[in-house]
């Protein structure tokens, strides 16, 4: 059988959205959201062995485990619609469409990466892509995300905005603010809150109060809100579709609350010594996103263990070219220090 992953017919241009109405996968679906979720934990195995080799410098978080999210969440948005994130970025940027090598070769500060080298992991966008970052300052990506939503409303675009924020970036009182213009003014924006249960070492009930109940904080500015099973690709998707159902109507924004669970540490010079191991051990060998479409896909006779091997092995080929490249690629010139400081009109 021939399968593709929703990159690789984004990249070949083939993708029809209108196939992904329906809610309850087709087995095309399911392959989509299996090899698109193995993409991003690939990559991000990847990215995780080149930062310990020393190619990549400062800061990186890993999205190992929430695959399922922003997977879900893409399958349930049409082309033109707009994400933002948070530092946690790199899954956000695959499952947008952008290229696996010029992600990587930002990791590695090259050329060729989407911000030139001059951004790293958290500072890289596509417009082509309607991707708006990787924001390293917790919360500050949420009315940036009102912001892209406003600009859909004035131009009365059709588009919605995903604007996506961690346990610990729900405690930013500009979340509250940006709730409540959003509410007012009836924005299209859906607000994902990733709740992984902890901010950096801190469990999110040591600082949180109501920690498994975060979308309900929207209620008291009339948003409706739903908690999610965010380790299920069909439940996120679904979701998302209602979600989106809402913003494209005009009525205004939606909160997702999507439960899911970073497996590693928050980000790569985190020892991870505030939970226990068993802790993640449980949850991989429970609620792994990627697992659990696999025994689907098994279970329905839509394709079999060999073939989701194949699939694998075409995605490792993916990766392994975008670290090479990532690798190869040459530094920025000392000539670029100061480009791209201000955009010009
Ligand atoms: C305004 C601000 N305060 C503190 C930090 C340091 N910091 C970086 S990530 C983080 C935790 C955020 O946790 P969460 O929102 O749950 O996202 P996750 O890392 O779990 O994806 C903190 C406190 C920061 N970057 N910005
Ligand atoms: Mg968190």
């Amino acid at each position: 059988m021939v399968v593709k992953s929703a990159y690789m017919a984004r990249k070949a241009g083939t993708r029809d959205k209108s196939e992904l109405k329906n809610s309850g996968f087709t087995p095309e679906e399911e392959i989509q959201a299996y090899s698109d979720m193995l993409l991003i934990r690939r990559f991000e195995e990847k990215a995780g062995q080149l930062y310990g080799m020393g190619f990549i410098g400062g800061f990186c978080h890993l999205y190992i485990g929430q695959e399922a999210v922003v997977v879900g969440l893409q399958m349930a948005q049409e082309e033109g619609d707009q994400v933002i994130t948070s530092y946690r970025d790199h899954g956000h940027m695959l499952a947008s469409g952008m290229d696996p090598k010029g992600v990587m070769a930002e990791l590695t500060g090259r050329r060729g990466g989407y911000s030139k080298g001059k951004g790293g992991s958290m500072h890289m966008f596509s417009r082509e892509k309607q991707f708006f970052g990787g924001h390293g300052i917790v919360g500050a990506q949420v009315p940036l995300g009102a912001g892209l939503a406003f600009a859909d409303k004035y131009k009365n675009n059709g588009r919605v905005s995903f604007t996506y924020f961690g346990d610990g970036a729900a405690n930013q009182g500009q979340v509250y603010e940006t709730f409540n213009m959003a509410s007012i003014w009836k924005l299209p924006v859906v607000f994902v809150i990733e709740n992984n249960r902890y901010a950096m070492g801190t469990a999110a009930p040591r600082s949180t109060a109501m920690a498994d109940q975060l979308g309900a904080r929207g209620g008291a500015f009339g948003i409706p809100f739903e908690q999610v099973d965010g380790m299920d690709v069909h439940a996120v998707k679904e979701a998302g579709d209602r979600a989106v159902e809402h913003c494209r109507t005009g009525e205004g924004p939606y909160i997702l609350e999507m439960m899911t669970y970073r497996y590693r540490g928050h980000s790569m010079s985190d020892p991870a010594k505030y939970r226990a191991k068993e802790e993640v051990q449980k949850m991989r060998e429970e609620h792994d996103p990627i697992e659990q479409v696999k025994a689907r896909i098994i279970k329905g006779n839509i394709a079999s263990e060999d073939d989701l091997k194949k699939i694998d092995a075409e995605i490792r080929v993916i990766v392994t070219e975008a670290a090479e490249f990532a690798q190869g690629d040459p530094e920025p010139d000392v000539s670029e220090l100061w480009t791209d400081i201000y955009v010009t009109a």
